[in-house]
């Protein structure tokens, strides 16, 4: 865990969030300032700050992310009507929270 890392907070129990997936590597929430009608974060537990800092022993970890997500889809009824997936990396690229996360944005009718 990283000290002052919100999402590490998050994932333990130090602040709230709307939990829609706990596993044991990774947990999934609503995002507080959702972007579509469906905005959910896929967060590993392990505290990476962004893909930039994924090594080669994380590759199985970003492949679970993705399955979560694929399953989160299915289950919040986004799957077919169709859903976005994607990582902000860095400041220029809109990171806001410094701890590896997957957008998973949808439900637009
Ligand atoms: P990014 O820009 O990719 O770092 O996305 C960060 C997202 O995290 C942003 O859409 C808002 C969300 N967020 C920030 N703080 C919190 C929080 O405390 N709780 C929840 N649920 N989401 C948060």
């Amino acid at each position: 865990m990283a000290e002052e890392c919100i999402f590490c907070k998050i994932i333990n129990n130090e602040i709230p969030a709307d939990f829609v997936y706990k596993g044991e590597r990774i947990v999934a929430f609503k995002d507080i300032n959702p972007q579509a009608p469906i905005h959910i974060l896929i967060v590993p537990k392990k505290h990476i700050r962004s893909i930039n800092d994924l090594t080669e022993e994380d590759a199985p970890l970003v492949a679970e992310m993705i399955m979560v997500a694929k399953q989160l889809a299915k289950e919040l009824g986004t799957a077919e009507r169709g859903y976005k997936l994607f990582f902000n990396v860095e400041k220029g690229g809109g990171q806001l929270i410094f701890h590896i996360h997957l957008h998973l944005v949808g439900g637009w009718k």
